[in-house]
Order: C-alpha cells, then sequence, then structure tokens
C-alpha cells in the first residue's frame, strides 16, 4: 500500500463528494479507505463528540482524535486509540501523585488536548481548533465536529444511574448494563455540517456504534432532515450477531430487546438509510423482515483487516451507494 501523499483516487469511481459518519475506530478506518479512494476536496467527515470530556483540565475529543490520527497514519491500530509510538510518563507521575488516572492520556497525546483546550480558551470553535490540528498533521480531507456546542452522551444504567460516557465505558469497563442513551445538551450542528450534507452526493454511516457514535450526529437539530433527501448508506458494525469491536452487541440485546444483528442495526436507523454494507451471510435477515424490505443491501467482506481492505471496502461501498 502506497503512503498517502503518493495515493491517487481510484480512477473508475465516477467523483463523488461523500460525506461519512464517523465515531471513533470502525469509522476512523473506514474513512481511511474513503479518503485514500477519492480525491481530498470530495471528502467530509462529521465526527461524534458526545465522548467529549474535561480531563486534567483539558478539552478532550477521543472519536475525532482517533479520526484525526488514523488518516494521517499516526494512529495506534494495535490499540485502537492514541497516538503509535506513545509513551505514559505523565499518566504515571499523575498516579503517583494520586491523580485521576483511570484515562491515560499518552505524553504525546498530550499535545493535542493542550493545543485544543488553549485555543478554545482564547475564543477559537471546536471547528477552527479541530482545522488547524488537521492540517498541522497533513490530513487534507475536511474533519467537522458534529457540534462546537457541548452535547455528552450518558448511559443510564440499572446499578450506577446516568453514567458519563467515558465513566461507562473506560472507568467501569462497560461492565454496568446499558438501558437508555440519551444526550446532555442540545447544541446546534458545527456551521459547516449541514451545507456539507446538502453539497455531498452520498452520505455514509460508517461501521460505528449506532446508540453512541451515530445518534448524536443525527440528533443535531436539522441533520435528519439534511440527510432525508440523499442516498444514504450504512456499513454494518455487527458481523455475524458480534460486534467488530466494543459493547454494541451487549448494547442491542439490553436497549431493543433483541439479539445483535446487522438487521437490528438497519431496523434502528428506520427509514434513513437506503441501503447496508453488510458481511457475506448476514444478509439473509433482511429480505425475511418486511419492514427491511426496501433497504438494498450489498453483501461483502466488512472486516478490514489492513489498508488494502479498507481501501477494497471504501470503493465497494462508494460504488454501491450510487447505485441505492
Ligand atoms: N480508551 C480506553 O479504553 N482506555 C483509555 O484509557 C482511553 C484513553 C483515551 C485517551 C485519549 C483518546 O483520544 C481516547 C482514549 N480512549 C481510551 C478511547 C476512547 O475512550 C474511546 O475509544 C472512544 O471514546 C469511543 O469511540
Amino acid at each position: 500500500m502506497p503512503d498517502h501523499e503518493t495515493t491517487t483516487p481510484t480512477p473508475d469511481l465516477p467523483r463523488r463528494r461523500v460525506v461519512v459518519l464517523s465515531g471513533g475506530v470502525g469509522g476512523a478506518r473506514f474513512l481511511h479507505g474513503v479518503a485514500r479512494a477519492l480525491p481530498a476536496d470530495d471528502v467530509t467527515a462529521i465526527v461524534n463528540t458526545g465522548d467529549d470530556l474535561a480531563h486534567w483540565g483539558l478539552s478532550i475529543s477521543p472519536d475525532l482524535d482517533t479520526v484525526m490520527y488514523t488518516l494521517a497514519d499516526l494512529a495506534d491500530e494495535a490499540r485502537g486509540w492514541g497516538l503509535l509510538g506513545e509513551t505514559f510518563g505523565a499518566l504515571e507521575m499523575m498516579r503517583r501523585y494520586g491523580g485521576d488516572a483511570w484515562f491515560s492520556l499518552g505524553d504525546r497525546d498530550l499535545a493535542t488536548h493542550l493545543v485544543r483546550t488553549q485555543a478554545l480558551a482564547a475564543g477559537a470553535t471546536l471547528s477552527e481548533v479541530t482545522r488547524r490540528l488537521c492540517l498541522a498533521v497533513g490530513v487534507p480531507q475536511r474533519v467537522l465536529p458534529m457540534t462546537d456546542g457541548s452535547c455528552r452522551t450518558r448511559i443510564d444504567t440499572a446499578d450506577h444511574g446516568a453514567l458519563p460516557f467515558q465513566d461507562w465505558f473506560v472507568r467501569l469497563r462497560t461492565a454496568p448494563e446499558a438501558r437508555r442513551v440519551w444526550f446532555d445538551g442540545d447544541p446546534p450542528p458545527a456551521p459547516e455540517v449541514i451545507p456539507a450534507i446538502r453539497a455531498a452526493d452520498l452520505v455514509l454511516f460508517g461501521p460505528s456504534n449506532p446508540y453512541v457514535s451515530i445518534d448524536p450526529i443525527l440528533d443535531r437539530p436539522g441533520v435528519r432532515e439534511a440527510i432525508a433527501g440523499k442516498p444514504v448508506v450504512a456499513v454494518s458494525p455487527i458481523v455475524g450477531g458480534q460486534a467488530v469491536k466494543g459493547p454494541l452487541a451487549a448494547m442491542i440485546a439490553t436497549i431493543e430487546g433483541e439479539p445483535a444483528s446487522a438487521a437490528a442495526v438497519a431496523r434502528h436507523y428506520g427509514g434513513l438509510i437506503a441501503g447496508m454494507v453488510v458481511e457475506r451471510g448476514d444478509e439473509g435477515a433482511f429480505a425475511d423482515d418486511p419492514a427491511l424490505r426496501g433497504i438494498r443491501v450489498l453483501a461483502t467482506d466488512t472486516i478490514m483487516g489492513d489498508e488494502a481492505g479498507r481501501l477494497r471496502l471504501a470503493r465497494e461501498t462508494i460504488a454501491f451507494a450510487a447505485t441505492v
């Protein structure tokens, strides 16, 4: 796989302006493929910020950073978050001081949060500082936070009440059963979000968690309406009844009361999607459910094992989305 500087957009794909809705790792890897398949000007990522948190006095936007690091080829792919070649010296000292050490901020990653925090304190918007960070690490695609305002994901649990997302996800390792997901704050989308969707030929939902990654974006006022007239295709984050990564399979069971499946994700998106890309073997449930018969399905290999796999899935999804 060539470096991204030398990668040429796929010649046999027609020119399409694509918007990808994304959470962290799954969406970021899919975006990496889309970014290698199309000219940079044609790709806009709209990224969940419901996972954002203030920690050690810093403004942290995990999904924006995962997308940025992945597109810049700087991500630690094995860990699934943070930077490649990271060290955790500051975290070790924090632990010695008896400070909060449950959320692991790496030494190099700290620079990202320091720049963001300073810029926000000086009056920049999250959109502006994200653009600045992306340009600095060589990401030419447009990466937009879903909002410049505050919208925080909360997980209602039986034993611990309503938890901030990262408390549930990292500190408690998703152990408390998730009963409901809701968003604290209802800010408008960031200024470029609706114009980007209006200008798009295709809208793709990355293989991200629908409850905690895609829904917070869709719930920004005006986003569902802007998406409604577009060809929308979702890539399934569920493969053969299992989540590729993270707590989604358990969430479908506890929130919807049904086993995890690509079809359950499609039902959750309701009439919003015209097509879904699923793992081979997962397509049968779509034909069986009258509610899903209107959704076109592409069954393919959706596990993005390596960069070639991401690029292939991106090309197949874009070509498929042009037909829905
Ligand atoms: N995930 C973890 O499981 N443990 C961590 O300590 C952790 C730290 C962390 C720091 C910065 C960052 O950008 C992401 C980090 N993540 C960590 C990942 C993050 O919690 C989740 O991947 C996303 O919020 C879900 O998409």
